[in-house]
């Protein structure tokens, strides 16, 4: 049974906490290496108590099972400019010795029924407690920043209706997030055709390309 959910909560935050240190160390390294980071940003939080007795209700988790059964209770999220940045910081993740994964869920290409992409990591962390080590479960979403805008606006409007949406405006929120994934997918390529100019012709001021403007159009 959890006595004090602060003092339950204590690892939690110690992880999340030196996680963000962590993560946004990659990004610093990169940018100090190659002028460019797989990651633009990194967040994370502690679950609200709130959000952990409904997720428990939820899902018919017990007190005594919290530990081992909520996943999220510590959650970081990976910010990418692209889709291919997404697998990139996936596989850094999996050489991390300080990590041990758990689970993978790619929603990135297995979208959930409501549009949602993102890539998830769940692990097991080991954090350094006054009466030893503890170790606890943690989730990384890594996802792109269309993906991120997406998730937000319709976590805000699902907390509203809370998950009653009025009629039509369900699928008008799945077609967004495919809209979400159109825009990532033609910044790829955007990206992708820049670099083949700049092979061929490097110097050119790729800036003033028609062809480019014209696919966005
Ligand atoms: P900077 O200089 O602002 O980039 P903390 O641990 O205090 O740094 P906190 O309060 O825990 O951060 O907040 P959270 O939500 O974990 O992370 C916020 C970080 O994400 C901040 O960076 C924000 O700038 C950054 N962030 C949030 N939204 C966006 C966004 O849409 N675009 C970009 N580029 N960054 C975003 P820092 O580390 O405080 O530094
Ligand atoms: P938070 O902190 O409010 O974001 P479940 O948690 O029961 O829905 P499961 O199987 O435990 O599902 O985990 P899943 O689906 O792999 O990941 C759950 C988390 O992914 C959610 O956490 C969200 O952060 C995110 N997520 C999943 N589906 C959606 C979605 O349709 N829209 C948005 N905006 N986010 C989604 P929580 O519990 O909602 O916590």
């Amino acid at each position: 049974m959890v006595e004090n959910w602060d003092d339950f909560l204590v690892p939690y935050k110690q992880a999340v906490d030196e996680l963000k240190v962590k993560l946004r160390g990659i990004r610093a390294q990169f940018l100090k290496i190659d002028g460019r980071s797989p990651i633009e940003f990194v967040t994370g939080r502690v679950k609200p108590v709130d959000s952990i007795k409904e997720k428990m209700v939820r899902r018919h988790i017990s007190e005594d099972r919290l530990e081992e059964d909520m996943e999220d209770i510590a959650g970081l999220r990976i910010m990418c400019q692209f889709v291919e940045d997404i697998y990139q910081v996936v596989d850094l993740l999996r050489k991390r010795t300080d990590i041990n994964i758990l689970e993978e869920r790619d929603y990135v290409h297995n979208k959930k029924p409501s549009g949602y992409r993102s890539y998830h990591i769940i692990f097991e962390y080991p954090v350094q407690m006054l009466d030893g080590e503890k170790v606890i479960l943690a989730e990384i979403q890594v996802r792109t920043l269309a993906m991120n805008f997406w998730a937000t606006v319709e976590h805000s409007l699902n907390y509203k209706y809370q998950g009653e949406f009025p009629d039509g405006l369900k699928g008008r929120l799945e077609r967004s997030a495919e809209a979400a994934f159109h825009l990532d997918e033609e910044m790829s390529e955007i990206r992708d055709e820049l670099q083949e100019t700049n092979k061929h012709e490097p110097g050119k001021d790729v800036r003033k390309s028609s062809d480019e403007d014209s696919h966005l159009q």
